[in-house]
C-alpha cells in the first residue's frame, strides 16, 4: 500500500485567485499528498498589491499584473522543488483561476510559449509578451458604458440574459474586452490573443495557446450557454472579428495536450503529463466539493459566491448561469458578492482587535438575532446587490450611525449570510428537509462563522478537509479529464474521495428567529437601494 502510493500516479491542482497562487496534490486514491501557495502580497512585494491586486484612483478600475502571476508560478514550482517533490510522477494536471479576468497576449508570444527556454524563469521569458501589462480583474467595476452598449446591441438586458446565462455585469470579460480595445487601442491592435485567467495559466503549461473552457467562458457575456459557442450578436457588439482572439471554447473536461518541453527538462515532468482545461475558481469548487443537485454551496473567499447544481437554465437579471464543468449537459447557477473576506478584515481589525479568534469569541458571546440590530456592510460597490456603504439600523429600522463593537461583529456576519439567503432564494432555491450547505473558502475554517451560517440557513452546515475546494477540484478534474475520454463521470471518477463533514448544525430557535428576520432584512435592503449614492 505505501509502496504503491510512494511511486503511483499524481494529480496537480493549481488555483490562480486574488490573493494567491495556489497547489495541491493527489494520488490515485485522491488523498492530497502534497499543498503549497504564494502569496501575492507578502511574497512579491515589489508588485505592490494589496489583496493580490490594484485599485485605481477612480476606484472602480482593478488591475493585477499580469507578470505577478507568472513570477508567482515560478516561485511556487521552485518551492515544490526545494519540498522534493516528485514532478515525474505527475500524469495529468489542471487548474482554475479568478473568473472574468482577461490577459492579451502581445503578437508574437505564441512562438515565445513554443520555444521556452529550460534554464530561466518564466516571468524573465515572458516579459514582453502581455500587450496589457496589467490585467482588469473580476473586482472591477468600471465598465458602465460598455455593459449598456452590450444590452442595447443584443435587445435588452433579458436578452442578454437568455444567450449568455446573465445580464451585462461590469467584470464580465466581453465588456472589460470592449473598454481595452477604446481606452487602450494601441495595446489592442498589437494583441493576438485574449485569455481567461484561466485559459492563461493553462497556457503556461501548454507552451501554446489554452482553450477557454464552456464553464469559465459563460463568465463572459459572450458565449451562448445552449449552444455552446460564441454568440455572433455578443462578439459582433464588443469587437470585430474578436473570434480569432479568443479562440473556439472547448469542454470543461478536454485534455488540451501535454505539457511543453520546458516543464520537462526544468523540473523533471513526465513527457506524459497531460494538461486539462482549466476552468473558473468556481466551477472548480463545485468539483472539488462534489456538489449534488439540491445541495448548496457557500465560497467564503476574497468574494463570497453562492452556487447550485442546476439542470436547466433559467436565467434571470439578477445572478448567473454557467455551463457546468463536470457534466456538459447540466449547469450551474451562481451569486457574486463583492464584500466578503476583505471586509470580515476590516471589521476584525476595528472591533475584534485585529484577531480572528476575538471575532469567533464575539460570535459566540452575542445573541442569535443580534437583539434586532441588522447591517449592511458593502465597502466597496456590491455586485448583488448593487449598493455601497455601510448601513445599520436598530431594531427599531431607524438607521443609526455606528453599533457597539461586539455588536458590529455580528451584525456583519449575520447581515452577510441573510444577503446570500434572501438573494439565493429568489433565484428560486429553496431549504428543504435534507438540504445540506456545503462551505469552502478561506473562512470556511472558522467555526464560529459556520454556526452563523447554519442558523441563518436554518440547515446543516459541511465542509471537505480543505478549505481550498478549487484547487482541490482542479485535480480531480485532472483525474477524470483522462478518465472521461473512456466515457467516465465525473462522480464515478472520484468516488474515493471522502465525503463532507459535519461542521454546524443550527441552533433550536434558528428558525423562529431568522424567518423574521429575513423579511425586515429584505424590507431594509429596498431602502438601501434607493439611498442616494455618494
Ligand atoms: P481567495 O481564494 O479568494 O484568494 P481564500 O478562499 O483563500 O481566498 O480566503 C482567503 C481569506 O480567508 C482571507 O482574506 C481571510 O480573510 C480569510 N480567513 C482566513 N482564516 C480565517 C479565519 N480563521 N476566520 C475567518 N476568515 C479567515
Ligand atoms: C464570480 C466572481 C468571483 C471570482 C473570484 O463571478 O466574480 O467569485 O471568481 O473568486
Amino acid at each position: 500500500m505505501m509502496a504503491a502510493a510512494q511511486d503511483g500516479p499524481l494529480y496537480l491542482g493549481f488555483d490562480f485567485s486574488t490573493q494567491q497562487l495556489k497547489v495541491v496534490a493527489v494520488d490515485g486514491n485522491l488523498s492530497v499528498v502534497h499543498q503549497d501557495n504564494v502569496q501575492f502580497d507578502s511574497e512579491l512585494p515589489e508588485f505592490r498589491t494589496q489583496g493580490g491586486v490594484h485599485i485605481h484612483a477612480d476606484k472602480l478600475t482593478v488591475t493585477s499584473p499580469v507578470l505577478m502571476w507568472v513570477k508567482a508560478l515560478d516561485l511556487l514550482l521552485d518551492k515544490m522543488k526545494k519540498a522534493g517533490f516528485d514532478f515525474s510522477r505527475v500524469i495529468g494536471l489542471s487548474g482554475s483561476g479568478q473568473q472574468h479576468g482577461s490577459v492579451y497576449w502581445r503578437r508574437g508570444a505564441s512562438e515565445t510559449l513554443k520555444q521556452l527556454d529550460p534554464n530561466r524563469d518564466l516571468h524573465h521569458l515572458l516579459r514582453d509578451s502581455f500587450s496589457v501589462a496589467d490585467a482588469p480583474v473580476w473586482m472591477d467595476s468600471s465598465t458602465g458604458h460598455q455593459c449598456q452598449d452590450l444590452q442595447a446591441a443584443v435587445g435588452g438586458p433579458r436578452r442578454l440574459a437568455e444567450i449568455t446565462g446573465s445580464r451585462a455585469y461590469e467584470r464580465f470579460t466581453g465588456n472589460q474586452i470592449a473598454k481595452v480595445r477604446h481606452t487602450q487601442p494601441e495595446s489592442y491592435q498589437h494583441t493576438e490573443r485574449i485569455s481567461l485567467v484561466s485559459s492563461f495559466a493553462a497556457s503556461l503549461f501548454l507552451g501554446d495557446y489554452a482553450a477557454i473552457d464552456f464553464s469559465d467562458g459563460s463568465g463572459m457575456n459572450l458565449l451562448d450557454i445552449r449552444s455552446r459557442t460564441w454568440s455572433e450578436v455578443c462578439l459582433d457588439a464588443v469587437a470585430p472579428q474578436l473570434d480569432r482572439l479568443l479562440g473556439a471554447p472547448l469542454p470543461s473536461t478536454s485534455v488540451l495536450g501535454g505539457v511543453s518541453s520546458y516543464w520537462v527538462r526544468r523540473f523533471g515532468f513526465s513527457e506524459r503529463c497531460r494538461v486539462v482545461a482549466f476552468t473558473g475558481d468556481n466551477p472548480a469548487s463545485l468539483a472539488g466539493m462534489r456538489l449534488q443537485d439540491g445541495d448548496i454551496a457557500v465560497s467564503l473567499g476574497t468574494s463570497d459566491t453562492v452556487f447550485l447544481w442546476i439542470q436547466e437554465p433559467r436565467p434571470a437579471l439578477e445572478g448567473h448561469v454557467f455551463c457546468n464543468p463536470v457534466d456538459w449537459r447540466a449547469y450551474m447557477a451562481l451569486l457574486c458578492f463583492k464584500n466578503g473576506s476583505l471586509t470580515r478584515e476590516r471589521i476584525r481589525n476595528r472591533s475584534a482587535g485585529g484577531s480572528w479568534e476575538r471575532f469567533s469569541a464575539t460570535l459566540r458571546e452575542t445573541p442569535l438575532g443580534n437583539g434586532g440590530n441588522i447591517g449592511f456592510f458593502f465597502d466597496t460597490m456590491e455586485i448583488t446587490p448593487p449598493a455601497v456603504g455601510v448601513h445599520l439600523f436598530d431594531s427599531g429600522d431607524k438607521q443609526v450611525s455606528s453599533l457597539s463593537p461586539q455588536v458590529e461583529v455580528r451584525a456583519l456576519v449575520e447581515g452577510q449570510f441573510l444577503s446570500r439567503r434572501l438573494h439565493a432564494e429568489r433565484l428560486g432555491y429553496s431549504i428543504i428537509p435534507g438540504t445540506r450547505v456545503l462551505a469552502t473558502g478561506g473562512a470556511s475554517s472558522n467555526k464560529e462563522i459556520l454556526q452563523v451560517l447554519s442558523d441563518v440557513f436554518n440547515a446543516p452546515v459541511y465542509t471537505i478537509d480543505l478549505s481550498n475546494s478549487a484547487c482541490l477540484g482542479s485535480a480531480y478534474r485532472a483525474l477524470h479529464g483522462l478518465a472521461a475520454e473512456s466515457g467516465l463521470s465525473f462522480f464515478d471518477a472520484v468516488k474515493k474521495a471522502s465525503n463532507p463533514q459535519l461542521a454546524a448544525t443550527p441552533h433550536p430557535t434558528a428558525q423562529e428567529v431568522y424567518a423574521p428576520m429575513l423579511k425586515r432584512y429584505a424590507l431594509l435592503e429596498e431602502r438601501v437601494l434607493q439611498e442616494p449614492r455618494l
